[in-house]
């Protein structure tokens, strides 16, 4: 017999705003960054039209409610609500959003709103540093409430900064590091003042939007220690807290673990703490966790006088091109023989959904849902119409029945919300690495018609939500 979910379980999926919704230039929104590194890397990652959702979201929403769907996870462009320094609201990115809010509501599905997800507005780079400046914390407070105020009487769940530890640990590929001159000390000072966005966006949450429920983002991949032998679990240790634990601790315990505290003295990379600062993180007390989940790492003991080596990602979708990484003295990544793994080498494992969940519910007795976990994959429009992706649909039933048996287990998970609904960009490989449910009619180097084609994992979905979970 298949795992129960609750009734009030929440079945839906999730995006991100540059990734899906095109119209950079549309209604006053101005630049972010990211758009300006996906020009470069063209045609790769061009957001300027990606699936358009900017004027199909009234088709992919009804999309959404044919699916059955309950809820959808998505974020807001900051630059769409505020487009420059003068902090003056725009709008007419107001109106977007609200029609998209009340559009949702309209087919009963819940709203969950990501506040950041990767799209800093060139405006806050240039003019105020980004976040290597404290002078984003007064402005990404004044966008926060701007949301808070305009949605908060329909929207209840938020979530503060989309994978926060990711942007620090993989802060190079992402383009964090933009305006840094010496990353692996200023990743540290970006933490804290990204520690205390979160933490203005959690107090102001609570402050202004009635039963409003906010939580942080973390990107959570379970590491599993290589073998028994003690010196691979003290790596596998190493690389939970350097990857995941580090942040999870700050959010819940609202200080910062003598584990990183060793780590900044020991490296000297202490970041500039003021006055107040941990005062404000104390205050901000999470409801929930929002978890992003695709795959698992494994790890193993890595000695100080090995050389270290820089993580290489797998660009093409060709197996076999991923480089693990060395820290000597903490631990190195490896492959794991147990789990196959995606054309991008991501292990294809739902056991570590399982993990996760147990795993965080052990250590922070926090309710969770999931905000990301899907497989990319080279989707093939085939001739007969349909897009046949049995591979997504083993996929996320298999990690399904683990969340499923979490619950059993005795965890508090609210919702499922896997990356993507449509096909849209992926973060560093466009259209050629798709997640979606609806096939997006675009290449990276054409835009087609940009029909939306419902592929075999819609239909699948659409019957498992339809018999809560049980397929
Ligand atoms: C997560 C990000 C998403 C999304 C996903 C898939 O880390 O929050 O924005 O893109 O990863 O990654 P990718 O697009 O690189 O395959």
């Amino acid at each position: 017999e298949k795992p129960k979910f609750p009734d009030t379980f929440l079945w839906g999926a999730s995006s991100a705003a540059w990734q899906v919704e095109g119209g950079v230039a549309e209604d006053g929104r101005t630049p972010a960054i990211i758009d300006l590194n996906s020009k470069k890397k063209k045609p790769y990652t061009d957001n300027s039209i990606t699936a358009d959702h900017y004027h199909h979201y009234k088709e992919d929403v009804a999309l959404m409610a044919e699916c059955g769907f309950s809820s959808y996870r998505f974020s807001i462009s900051w630059s769409r609500i505020i487009p420059a320094s003068d902090g003056v609201v725009n709008e007419k990115g107001i109106q977007f959003y609200n029609d998209l809010i009340n559009e949702l509501i309209r087919h009963h599905i819940t709203p969950i709103i990501t506040l950041y997800h990767y799209d800093m507005p060139v405006w806050v780079d240039e003019e105020l540093g980004g976040w290597r400046d404290r002078r984003i914390i007064d402005a990404f407070d004044h966008y926060v409430r701007v949301c808070f105020e305009a949605f908060g009487d329909r929207v209840k769940y938020w979530l503060s900064i989309n994978e926060q530890n990711m942007q620090i640990v993989y802060g190079k590929w992402l383009g964090i590091d933009k305006g840094c001159t010496d990353w692996e000390k200023e990743k540290w000072q970006i933490n804290h003042i990204m520690n205390l966005c979160h933490a203005k966006a959690v107090i102001a949450c609570h402050e202004m939007v009635a039963d409003g429920k906010i939580g942080p983002v973390p990107g959570y991949v379970p590491i599993y220690p290589k073998s028994c032998k003690p010196a691979d679990q003290i790596a596998a240790m190493n690389a939970e807290e350097l990857t995941e634990k580090i942040w999870n601790d700050l959010y819940v315990h609202r200080e910062y673990s003598n584990f990183v505290k060793k780590y900044w003295q020991l490296h000297d990379v202490d970041p500039d703490i003021r006055p107040g600062d941990m005062e404000l993180i104390q205050q901000a007390k999470i409801d929930f966790f929002a978890l992003n989940c695709y795959r698992s790492n494994t790890a193993m003991d890595c000695p100080p006088d090995e050389s270290y080596l820089e993580l290489q990602l797998n660009k093409e979708g060709i197996k076999g091109q991923f480089v693990y990484p060395k820290f000597p003295g903490e631990y190195q990544l490896c492959a794991n023989p147990y789990v196959e793994v995606t054309d991008w080498d991501w292990e294809i494992d739902p056991i570590a959904m399982r993990y996760m969940l147990r795993y965080m519910w052990d250590h922070y007795r926090l309710p969770m849902m999931i905000t990301e976990n899907g497989i990319g994959a080279h989707d093939v429009l085939s001739e007969d119409g349909h897009v046949h992706d049995e591979y997504r649909i083993n996929f996320l039933r298999d990690q399904i029945e683990q969340i499923g048996m979490a619950i059993e287990d005795g965890c508090e998970v609210w919702g499922y919300n896997p990356w993507s609904f449509t096909d849209l960009l992926s973060t560093g490989n466009g259209m050629a690495k798709r997640y979606g449910l609806v096939y997006v009619n675009t290449t990276d180097q054409e835009v087609l018609d940009l029909r939306r084609i419902k592929k075999d994992s819609f239909y699948w979905y659409s019957k498992l939500i339809k018999s809560n979970g049980q397929d």
